[in-house]
């Protein structure tokens, strides 16, 4: 059990490097309000410090009263604060010089410290204001790609996570509560625990709602880090043409002049709220000059580290052996061949040789006129996670940490089951009991090592 947190105060800025409208410095510990009281000069003498009331004045220089900047200052009383402890921020002019001269002056007192890259979240963490699924979720609201991304970041911080766990350690707190009795009337084992009850709660209200919170993992991964989607294709076939009309913008180079796109180019794409990461290569071809074979070099190298492979033919000409050779590349890969340029006649193509029982998913685009660009991105979304049917909405999106102690704790409960119906003696079942509510503890923290509280802490920016 980790618990209390230093006496020591800290301080950040909390707003991030480079100007802005507005800069935050902010304090957490016992402290914060001396500090600022140092530094700060309210323009009402009176000034009574309220708690959670904004006061407006100057922040002077504790020797010689030189004034660094008007500010905005509030003090916020423990324990209603981000941290529980006693917090202070100071909002100031968006200027890092200005910032940094604050946040130094604050510094210089005895006993404040800067802090820690996500150390306001630990305290809030370790003082129990939220538990670590909602740590985890400030991590994921600042990384969230999409408004997608940002609804179940937010659902996460507002405990629901942590509830569907709680659920399931109550209902494990009950077994263990009954069996601790029969090892404790060991005479009477049979008769006080009733085994097929049990194993039908077990069942019930701990496996089924495991199994859904382990499959749930596997699509929050996808809102959460999305898929890498490369464009391939022999030159001139429309890659870049295909980027831009994605992305709505002109992003990428395009010329009839085969060979236009030397480098990568990679955006990011909102598909139905999961982050797509798009990225154009060079045209694939034989026989170039080095800075081209470059560009192939590594076309091919994000080809084998895509989730997803749009190939892409033009449609207006016949294959030729440079389209074939390519497939036999991108084959291996989770593939949409993308036929392009279906404005102009088309050519017959016959990129599947009949008998070879390969059905690939086809696409027909153009996407010069923009053509096909929706039935694209369906497909796309289509591909990675099944029809939209298929997909349940699910508030509750546990991530790799999370999927990894959900699957200790489902074996731990496999075990449970066994053991029941095995009538092995009582004494078993509560160590594997146990087993469950620990890993079901490290989801939420209170089980959790300390290297792995620092690795997930260490994610977070400063100043958070
Ligand atoms: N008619 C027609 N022309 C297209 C279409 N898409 C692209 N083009 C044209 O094809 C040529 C090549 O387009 P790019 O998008 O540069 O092709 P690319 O595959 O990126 O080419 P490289 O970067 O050289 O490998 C340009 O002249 C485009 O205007 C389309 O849908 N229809
Ligand atoms: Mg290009």
């Amino acid at each position: 059990m980790i618990s209390g947190t230093t006496d020591s105060t800290i301080a950040a800025i909390s707003t991030p490097p480079g100007s802005g409208g507005i800069g935050i410095i902010r304090i957490s510990g016992g402290l914060s309000l001396a500090a600022l009281k140092k530094i700060f000069q309210p323009h009402d003498e009176n000034c009574r410090y309220r708690s959670h009331q904004l006061y407006y004045g100057r922040i002077f220089h504790p020797q010689g009263g030189r004034i660094i900047d008007e500010v905005l200052a509030v003090s916020m009383r423990a324990p209603r604060t981000y941290t529980r402890e006693d917090v202070v921020e100071v909002h100031c002019h968006g200027s890092f010089l200005i910032l940094q001269q604050i946040l130094e002056l604050i510094l210089a007192e005895e006993g404040i410290r800067l802090a820690e890259p996500g150390e306001f979240t630990k305290r809030a963490f370790l003082n129990g204001r939220i538990d670590l699924t909602q740590a985890e979720a400030v991590i994921d609201i600042l990384a969230a790609k999409t408004r997608k991304g940002i609804d179940q970041a937010q659902a996460q911080l507002a405990g629901a996570l942590f509830q569907r766990i709680n659920t399931l350690r109550q209902t494990l707190l009950q077994m263990r509560a009954l069996i601790e009795v029969a090892i404790d009337f060991p005479d009477e084992d049979l008769e006080i625990v009733d085994h097929s009850q049990l194993i039908e709660m077990l069942h019930l209200q701990v496996e089924g709602p495991l199994t859904g919170l382990i499959a749930s993992a596997d699509q929050g991964r996808l809102y959460r880090d999305g898929i890498s989607v490369v464009i391939a294709g022999v030159p001139n076939v429309g890659k870049s043409s295909l980027l831009n009309a994605l992305l709505q913008e002109e992003r990428a180079l395009v010329t009839p002049i085969p060979g236009t796109t030397r480098d990568t180019i990679e955006e990011y794409l909102d598909i139905e709220g999961m982050p797509v990461r798009i990225i154009d290569t060079a045209g694939i071809r034989d026989n170039v000059e080095e800075v081209e074979e470059l560009g192939i070099q590594r076309a091919k190298l994000l080809i084998q580290q895509a989730d997803l492979v749009l190939f892409m033919l033009d449609g207006s000409r016949e294959l030729s052996d440079a389209d074939r050779q390519l497939f036999q590349i991108v084959s291996a890969k989770p593939l949409i061949t993308v036929v392009n340029k279906i404005d102009l006649e088309t050519a017959g193509h016959h990129l599947y040789p009949a008998g070879s029982g390969y059905t690939g998913k086809e696409v027909r685009i153009s996407a010069k006129l923009q053509r096909g660009i929706a039935e694209l991105k369906r497909a796309i979304f289509e591909s990675v996670i099944g029809s939209k049917d298929q997909w349940q909405e699910e508030a509750c999106t546990p991530n790799i940490r999370h999927k990894q102690a959900l699957i200790a704790a489902g074996e731990a409960c496999a075990r449970i089951q066994e053991s029941l119906m095995d009538r092995r003696s009582c004494d078993l079942i509560a160590v594997d009991v146990q087993e469950c509510l620990d890993q079901l503890g490290v989801i939420v923290g209170e089980t959790t090592t300390e290297d792995i509280l620092d690795v997930i802490f260490t994610q977070f920016c400063l100043g958070k």
